[in-house]
């Protein structure tokens, strides 16, 4: 399913007009914050390292998308709604009522907390991010705030965070929510274009005070340890209405939260969206999300996988870059994951199994070259953006006071038997298959050292398809020179 270029347009029109309207939002100060109220305001750089350390360690995480829309899921009045599937009341422009009765036909009772979170902990995901309430207003818990829950409101009559909570806890998972602090369709918050519907009367103070401060209250103090706090469109929102949310991260120390709350606060996070950035984000921590298909939310028709390999090699870039992949799964009403994301995920997972050592806990390249120059590529929502235009390896490393170690992260296997590091100028201690390594074959591979790098002899055959990697290992401080 393509989104056409007038619903996108449509989107991001309304968005960018909508984000950028109303109140002026402040200069934050260097450390991204205004003042006293931001919780990490007087945080030290080790402070902050301490408290991003599982995050940066994580860098792959589970995106959920769920809520009434699941519902509906891209069809009204019988005809296909184009854009993101979470958006089919902005973008069919359903009236309050109407909409609202779809949440007599959410039943999830195919919902297995355990199985999501045991899906997530085998591809080799650290985290996961659900929206506990999106755009639309509905929130996937039990709220006292707004009875448009989905305890009140529908025949499932339970709180599914509440078991995803506890799976996540025994599994050992981290969790964070997604809260939509802006936007609320059906509470009296903003809508981005405006409302359509004469029932959207609303007041942006009362719904800050009367919904979103109680409900991130809620969401913060009724499921135990949440680890991010994922805002997002700050639509209409100004210092004054972000300080009104910010003391509530407080009821979680060391919370983590992104760049899309508003009021001038920058947060812990870059959030780029449907891309990844060609060179990620000099000195901040960032994180791209990114649907399977074309939707975040549930759409029946929507089949447009992206494959295993793109999925795989997009981790890896990421990670080579320094940024976290928040990549994302729509279940549908009856609680399920749609199988072709849980099929790419078990895949991706197999690959972690083996080589998750060259992902976790690893920091960016200390090349770059291999990203090749950036080009302009467009992202899910057809804005161009900068990416990456070499795809034949990519490295992570990891760094001690004892020296380095890099992954080799080889997409496009030589066919000469030869790979070269350009600008390695180190001695290499040893160099070896990840692969084989795991597998108990440790094979050592012959490295020479030279003026344009080092060369590594392998094997004629890939150890694998997707992304092969080979670990250099080396005594005292990197000497790369490009
Ligand atoms: C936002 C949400 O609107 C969307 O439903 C999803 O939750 C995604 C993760 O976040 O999507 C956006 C946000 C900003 C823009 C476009 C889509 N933008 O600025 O063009």
């Amino acid at each position: 399913m393509k989104i056409t270029a007038k619903s996108k347009l449509c989107l991001c029109l309304a968005l960018a007009s909508a984000l950028f309207t109303g109140h002026q939002t402040f200069a934050a100060d260097a450390a991204g914050t205004n003042d006293s109220v931001a919780p990490y305001a007087n945080e030290t750089p080790a402070q902050r390292d301490e408290r991003m350390a599982w995050w940066r360690d994580a860098r792959f995480g589970m995106f959920i998308h769920w809520g009434v829309y699941s519902v509906p899921a891209g069809t009204y009045h019988d005809k296909k709604i184009s854009g993101i599937g979470e958006w089919i009341m902005h973008n069919a422009k359903i009236p309050m009522a109407e909409y609202q009765t779809y949440a007599k036909e959410f039943n999830p009772t195919n919902f297995n907390a355990e199985e999501w979170v045991k899906i997530a902990k085998n591809a080799g995901m650290k985290y996961i991010v659900i929206t506990s309430k999106h755009h639309e207003g509905f929130a996937m818990f039990d709220s006292k705030a707004s009875d448009w829950n989905i305890v009140k409101a529908t025949p499932y009559a339970h709180d599914p965070l509440k078991d995803l909570a506890a799976a996540c806890q025994k599994e050992g998972m981290r969790l964070g929510f997604y809260y939509s602090q802006a936007q609320d369709w059906n509470n009296g918050g903003s809508e981005a274009g405006g409302p359509w519907d004469p029932a959207q009367k609303h007041d942006m103070d009362d719904y800050i005070h009367n919904i979103a401060v109680p409900q991130i209250r809620e969401i913060l103090s009724n499921y135990g340890k949440i680890s991010v706090l994922w805002f997002d469109t700050s639509i209409n929102m100004n210092k004054e209405r972000a300080d009104a949310i910010l003391p509530l991260l407080k009821l979680q120390p060391g919370i983590i939260y992104n760049n899309r709350l508003g009021g001038g606060y920058k947060g812990d996070t870059e959030t780029p969206e449907q891309h990844i950035p060609a060179n990620g984000f000099k000195d901040r921590d960032w994180e791209t999300c990114m649907t399977m298909n074309d939707t975040w939310g549930y759409k029946s028709y929507d089949k447009n996988f992206k494959s295993t390999e793109t999925l795989l090699r997009n981790l890896i870039d990421i990670a080579s870059k320094g940024g976290n992949y928040l990549l994302n799964v729509g279940p549908d009403s009856t609680g399920l994951i749609p199988d072709g994301e849980v099929e790419r995920l078990k895949e991706v997972g197999a690959w972690m199994k083996v080589n998750g050592e060259a992902i976790y806990g690893t920091t960016a390249t200390p090349f770059g070259a291999e990203t090749g120059s950036a080009v302009k590529q467009k992202d899910g929502y057809g804005h161009e953006q900068p990416t990456s235009s070499s795809w034949v390896w990519r490295c992570t490393k990891k760094v001690t006071p004892e020296g380095a170690t890099l992954y080799l992260n080889i997409f496009e296997w030589p066919k000469d038997g030869k790979f070269v590091v350009p600008g390695l100028k180190n001695k290499i201690d040893e160099a070896y298959l990840l692969k084989s390594n795991a597998l108990g074959m440790h094979k050592h591979l012959k490295t020479v050292n030279g003026d344009n790098g080092v060369t590594i002899s392998v094997p004629e055959t890939a150890p694998d398809k997707i992304a092969s990697v080979v670990v250099l290992k080396i005594k005292g401080a990197l000497d790369v020179q490009q």
